[in-house]
């Protein structure tokens, strides 16, 4: 006799990280009204900050969507945003408890619904948190999704994780999914802008990627993004640079099989120093106060 889910009252909500309400394939209801007044109030100060970060820094693809997420005075109800998504691009959001599986993540992404966490951090995790919670979520990774061929990649990801799955190759893909989705920055003719989502929404760290000399910023190779780590808790060493979503697209198209086999065996690629032959672009001249 399966075990009923828990389920919890209107107002109060699971401890964060419990994935009682889960269902088998990891998604989960929002339930919206169990935000608190306190939690719509972070979101809100969390958001006028970043978005003022936006103008000059963020890439232009994220300029003109960030405003579909709606009202910036509370969390935004997903099924809202999904009913715009799914016009522009065949996207929805879909909540979720938290991180979850490999294989449960990229199947959503195959399908094109994109895993939005529920929880907010809490105000005295307002400058960082590790995991993602529903601000980094929502504005790191959802404006992107309304960008038809950022769209495309990302569906293309799920698929290829799905693939990469069976190959063991989950840490290459993991490390294509950091260097790009999260930490991914782009050239353009007005300097580099940032498309990563845990740069977009790192109050410090998008100005770091864009004007520090101590990171060095490689253009991107399949390659060098698959043999190179990353670390999760500090600034990164390195970003990877692309001219466009279509290079991006472009260089996920392929099947990686034949690349994970050339690559697996082979030792990890320095991500805080350059190889022969590589060249690092310059760093924004430091950013005017935008
Ligand atoms: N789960 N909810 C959620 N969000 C993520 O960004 C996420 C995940 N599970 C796995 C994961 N990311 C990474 O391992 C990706 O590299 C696949
Ligand atoms: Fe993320």
């Amino acid at each position: 006799m399966p075990v009923a889910p828990v389920t919890y009252g209107a107002s109060e909500r699971p401890p964060r990280g419990s994935y009682e309400e889960a269902r088998d394939d990891y998604t989960c209801d929002q339930h919206w009204e169990r935000y608190t007044p306190l939690e719509h109030a972070t979101y809100a100060r969390l958001l006028a900050r970043q978005i003022k970060q936006a103008p000059g820094q963020a890439c232009d693809e994220f300029i003109a969507s960030v405003d579909k997420l709606g009202p910036s005075d509370r969390i935004p109800r997903f099924d809202a945003i999904s009913t715009a998504l799914r016009q522009a691009t065949g996207w929805e959001i879909v909540a979720v408890p938290g991180l979850i599986p490999e294989h449960a993540f990229f199947s959503l992404l195959a399908e094109r619904r994109f895993p939005v966490t529920t929880w907010l951090r809490l105000p005295e995790e307002f400058d960082y948190i590790v995991e993602p919670d529903v601000f980094h979520d929502l504005y790191g990774h959802v404006p992107l999704l309304f960008d038809p061929v950022f769209a495309d990649y990302m569906q293309a990801f799920g698929r290829g994780g799905l693939k990469a799955h069976g190959l063991q190759a989950l840490e290459y893909l993991a490390r294509l999914y950091w260097y790009t989705v999260e930490f991914g920055l782009v050239s353009t003719p007005h300097g580099l802008r940032v498309y990563g989502a845990g740069v977009l929404s790192s109050v410090g760290e998008i100005q770091y990627a864009l004007t520090s000399p101590k990171p060095q910023r490689l253009a991107f190779d399949p390659k060098r993004v698959l043999l190179t780590p990353y670390k999760i808790d500090h600034y990164q060493s390195s970003y990877f640079v692309v001219d466009s979503f279509d290079q991006l697209f472009a260089a996920t198209a392929p099947d990686f099989a034949p690349l994970y086999a050339e690559l697996n065996g082979q030792a990890p690629l320095p991500n805080d120093a350059m190889l022969g032959g590589e060249r690092s672009y310059p760093p924004n001249i430091s950013n005017p106060k935008a």
